[in-house]
């Protein structure tokens, strides 16, 4: 058989392999963070029941368990107001993904809050995951509330975030979103699937072969 012909088909095989253990993988822990009133309680509520659902300010967490953008997600969402935050560290340990959102309309001072919270929190992932001997969980920006006048665009954003900063060894994407009307939604769900479908492929690679050299 031609070797071309037999290195394809192993391939496929492999592919597939991938996408019936990534059916039979349990739902993956989520967990939703940023500043007050960014939206993550709309987004996950969006998520759950298909339609807006007005949310209060967030006392604690919530959690809901969904199946979007190719993935089962069970997303915790926490609340983001000053003195909540110190709760995203516990939340977040051991997690397999974290969303942090953003909303799009921040003035340049909210805009660094939310990079100095966002880089303690990729700083603290770093120190959790060595102790852990894990790889780091892949983060995904939602740029929220793409439908209000003067939303940035998630390029502008990213850069007022510092993820081109960012350690190589952190996976992340960011997505627009809007989560009153869910525009966006399913496609950034759909973009964190696939960093979390690469993240388990890689640490699993990793048992078998060792580290990969960096
Ligand atoms: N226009 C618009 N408003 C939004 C969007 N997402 C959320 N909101 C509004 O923003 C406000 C805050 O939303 P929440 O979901 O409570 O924000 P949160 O991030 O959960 O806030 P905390 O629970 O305090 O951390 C609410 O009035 C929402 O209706 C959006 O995409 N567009
Ligand atoms: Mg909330």
């Amino acid at each position: 058989m031609c070797s071309c012909l037999w290195s394809g088909m192993v391939g496929m095989a492999r592919e597939l392999m991938w996408g019936v253990s990534a059916l039979m993988q349990p739902a993956a822990h989520v967990v939703l963070v940023g500043l007050e009133g960014a939206g993550k309680t709309t987004a996950l509520l969006r998520l759950r029941y298909g339609q807006y659902v007005e949310a209060s300010p967030t006392v604690a967490f919530n959690t809901e368990k969904v199946r979007v953008g190719g993935g089962s997600w069970l997303i915790w969402d926490v609340g983001g107001a000053e003195r909540l935050r110190p709760l995203w560290r516990p939340y977040t340990r051991a997690c397999d993904a974290l969303i942090f959102v953003v909303d799009a309309c921040s003035d340049a001072e909210r805009l660094e809050e939310a990079r100095v919270e966002l880089h303690r929190l990729v700083k603290q992932q770093a120190v959790q995951c060595s102790v852990l001997h894990r790889s780091r969980p892949p983060i995904l920006v939602l740029a929220n509330k793409q439908d209000l006048p003067g939303a940035k665009l998630p390029a502008s954003l990213a850069i007022s975030l510092g993820l081109p900063d960012l350690p190589e060894s952190q996976p992340w994407a960011m997505a627009p979103a809007c989560s009153v009307t869910g525009e966006g939604l399913e496609e950034a769900m759909g973009t964190l699937n696939h960093l979390v479908i690469k993240s388990r492929k890689a640490a699993s690679s990793s048992q078998t072969h060792g580290p990969a050299k960096k």
